[in-house]
């Protein structure tokens, strides 16, 4: 808990916000040289939101392996626990077999998606699943939809995956959830932070102890996402009874995918929110101190 009160008197002070500023936007010395093939150019929904060469998710596949995605994989100090997920941009309708591809090929099986479809009378995510009950293809994928269960401010649905020349009933296919939050506008803060913690703790619960990597994407795969996976993170950190920095975690996402966490009173929000899951027991810790008695070499989340 002497990080929280580092964290409220930087936050007060106003230091942490101008420490996140200055952070990099992109991690130096970072390629992204596969998005810009001219093959590539028409999979990416904003020409100056590219994957890292380094970290990129690529696809087996023939004619491209492309897809606008970055595995970011974060390991939690004095646990052998590493949250992986795969931060996305939202498909675009000649991406959607692709996005399923690599849900497939990456084993995941839990999508959460931070955007709505249409904003502003502007697309900001194709639709990539089918009305619920019905079936769709994409590619070589079917995809059908199980159920949905839609409030004001979350949709959550079901999916089958499977390979369109087999059968729903195949034992090879797979059950995807996908939890939605629907009151999130792009480039500014959840409408309502209670709902949004409630909707990350939604989340939490549903990855405890999950190996799989998450697919978490917004429009861009950047700000919003970036906050989810912050928050998320600092949550598993006080599971694990370890402290929270959360400009290194902003800093680790980066690392992973350029321009993680988009604006500056998204940081904010996020920070706030920390505190908030923290004094409100919103987290708990799980783990005792016998397990994690830490060096002061560990106390740092791991980079890179
Ligand atoms: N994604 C997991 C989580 O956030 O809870 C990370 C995790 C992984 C947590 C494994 C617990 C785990 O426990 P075990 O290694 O005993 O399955
Ligand atoms: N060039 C776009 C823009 O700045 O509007 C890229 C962009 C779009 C960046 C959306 C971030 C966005 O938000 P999010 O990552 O939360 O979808």
């Amino acid at each position: 808990d002497n990080s929280i009160k580092l964290l409220e008197n930087m936050l007060s002070s106003g230091e942490v916000l101008s420490m996140f500023d200055k952070l990099h936007r992109k991690k130096p010395g970072e390629t992204t040289n596969h998005a810009r093939l001219p093959l590539n150019s028409t999979k990416n929904r904003y020409r100056d939101v590219l994957p890292y060469d380094s970290s990129r998710v690529s696809l087996s596949g023939s004619s491209s392996n492309y897809i606008n995605a970055n595995y970011v994989n974060i390991k939690i100090p004095g646990t052998d626990w590493t949250n992986h997920y795969i931060a996305s941009q939202g498909p675009l309708p000649n991406t959607c077999a692709d996005f399923w591809t690599m849900i497939w090929e990456q084993k995941a099986n839990f999508i959460v998606m931070l955007t709505v479809l249409l904003e502003r009378g502007r697309t900001k995510c194709h639709q990539y699943w089918p009305e619920n009950g019905e079936l769709a293809q994409f590619g070589q994928w079917n995809v059908q939809s199980l159920n949905e269960k839609v409030s004001s401010s979350f949709a959550f649905r079901d999916f089958r995956l499977y390979h369109c020349h087999e059968s729903a009933s195949n034992s090879a296919s797979r059950l995807i959830h996908q939890m939605q939050y629907i009151a999130w506008p792009d480039h500014g803060v959840p409408d309502d932070s209670s709902d949004f913690l409630d909707f990350i703790l939604q989340v939490r619960q549903k990855r405890v102890g999950m190996k799989e990597p998450c697919v978490v994407h917004c429009s861009a795969g950047i700000g919003r996402t970036g906050v989810l996976i912050t928050v998320e993170t600092a949550m598993c950190l006080i599971e694990a009874n370890q402290p929270i920095y959360p400009i290194d975690i902003a800093e680790t996402l980066r690392n992973h995918r350029a321009m993680m966490i988009q604006t500056t009173s998204q940081f904010k929000f996020i920070c706030d929110a920390i505190i908030r899951v923290y004094k409100e027991g919103l987290a708990k810790p799980i783990l005792d101190n016998e397990c994690t008695n830490v060096t002061d070499s560990d106390n740092s989340l791991v980079k890179g």
